[in-house]
């Protein structure tokens, strides 16, 4: 049974918990995303985890982000999902995404989607690396004779990203599926939605989240769905080939929240490419501020500084109040003045000071704007592990003090123990899946 809103573990034993949870969504050499509902590895789910593995076991935290690497394609994209060959229990699985039966650029084994997800990976090992020489011995060896193959996966993931997804230089990175953003239904992709329009030839399909997630309500509806399937299908009829991708797709946007993490993501690869002694070092500086400056620019006034995306195939700006709009917060380089007013818009009773929020926690969507909806998957509840991602990038940018808070709430909210996928922002209700990996991981890191 669920546990109930009541209980509550201290940290130690909620880190132990958490660990225990991480271990048994294992498959070997990749994490499960969640036990039931995500059977298979998916990219941003799978950097996160490798962060919460190296408090415990630095070797299989590597092994974790191998495994992803594993599925990378030739043209260095890292995809969203890589399937355990192993289970069948996802859709859409890999014969529906057909991406090896259709290009040579994906591997054929392992199975891969044709998409990918926000790039974190790089932030994510640089977090392993810090981990690992904290604990010294041979786990800080381990990790250096790691790192050089890892940056050359990483590399050439970023540059795939820099000009297959960024080719006109805005600084910021297109996506051509909701999916891709990670964060599916999220409001700020509605009017994206809205002109996706679903061909009678959509072939059929049976969902498997809404058998798991018995409150359907928790998840996307079904003309929502309808719509990630046919996108799937537009883009298996462009061979996934960016170049034919672009020029007609019918969801085509910027996602500033991507954008803002490449930003940071290329900050940190840079740094490891002069403790390695390679030549990438300026070229990787200049992408970061290219989409440093890309976030800057999406600064919307009316919306009090938060970052707006734009509809790349209608040219208007997304104006919804989502956690996406603090992107620049992640990315950096607004003046002392608005920075101090985007922390303090994020503290106010528009956001983590709600006064029914259970929790000071970020949720996904403003409680006061009329999008919000407390327990709708990316429409409005709180995912600690995006709380956490925030505060850590927050404290990498000196912001201890809303770091600390937001650390601090995040924290109360995983304390019920069930490591749930998201949670009810005003009652603390566990929602969608329990068990899930990433709620885990960051529990691993905000406690030990
Ligand atoms: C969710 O996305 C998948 C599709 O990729 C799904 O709904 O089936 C999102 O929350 C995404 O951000 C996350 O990476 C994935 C696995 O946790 O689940």
């Amino acid at each position: 049974g669920r546990p109930t809103t009541g209980d509550r573990w201290n940290p130690p034993e909620l880190a132990a918990r958490a660990a225990y949870v991480i271990r048994g969504n294992s498959a070997g050499a990749m994490t499960r995303a969640a036990p039931d509902l995500y059977p298979h590895q998916w990219s941003w789910d799978a950097a996160f985890v490798a962060v919460g593995l190296a408090h415990v076991d630095v070797v299989r935290a590597c092994r974790e982000l191998d495994s992803l690497f594993a599925g990378q394609w030739r043209t260095g994209m890292i995809p969203h999902i890589v399937f355990d060959p192993s289970e069948e229990g996802y859709f859409p699985g890999p014969d529906r995404w057909a991406s090896a039966e259709l290009t040579d650029d994906a591997p054929r084994s392992p199975r891969t989607s044709g998409i990918c997800q926000p790039p974190v990976h790089a932030l994510a090992v640089e977090r392993i690396a810090e981990i690992a020489a904290a604990h010294g011995g041979p786990a800080a060896a381990h990790v250096e004779r790691w790192l050089p193959g890892a940056y050359d996966r990483l590399l050439a993931w970023h540059r795939y990203l820099v000009r297959e997804r960024d080719p006109q230089g805005r600084g910021l990175l297109t996506i051509y599926h909701g999916w891709e953003s990670g964060m599916d239904n999220s409001p700020r992709w509605d009017p994206v939605y809205a002109h996706v329009v679903v061909g009678d030839d959509l072939p059929p399909y049976a969902r498997r989240d809404t058998a798991v997630v018995a409150d359907a309500s928790q998840r996307p509806e079904p003309a929502e769905y309808d719509r990630y399937l046919w996108l799937v299908e537009q883009l298996k009829r462009a061979r996934y080939d960016d170049a034919r991708v672009r020029p007609h797709a019918e969801f085509l946007t910027t996602d500033v929240f991507a954008s803002a993490a490449f930003a940071v993501a290329n900050e940190a690869l840079a740094s490891l490419a002069r403790r390695l002694g390679r030549p990438e070092h300026d070229e990787l500086l200049g992408a970061a501020e290219r989409f440093r400056r890309g976030v800057l620019d999406a600064r919307d006034e009316a919306s009090g500084g938060l970052a707006l995306d734009v509809d790349l195939v209608t040219g208007d700006h997304i104006r919804v109040e989502t956690i996406a709009g603090f992107a620049p917060l992640i990315s950096g380089g607004l003046d002392t003045a608005a920075e101090r007013a985007l922390l303090a818009l994020l503290r106010s009773p528009r956001w983590t000071g709600h006064p029914a929020l259970r929790h000071p926690v970020l949720p996904t969507t403003s409680p006061s704007s009329p999008e919000f909806r407390p327990r709708a998957y990316w429409r409005g509840p709180s995912w600690p592990v995006m709380n956490w991602f925030l505060a850590w990038m927050l404290n990498r940018r000196g912001a201890k003090d809303v770091a600390g808070s937001l650390r601090a709430a995040a924290l109360a909210e995983l304390s019920d123990g069930s490591f749930a996928e998201y949670y009810e922002p005003v009652t603390g209700e566990p929602l969608g899946s329990l068990d899930q990996s990433w709620s885990a991981a960051a529990t691993l890191d905000l406690v030990l």
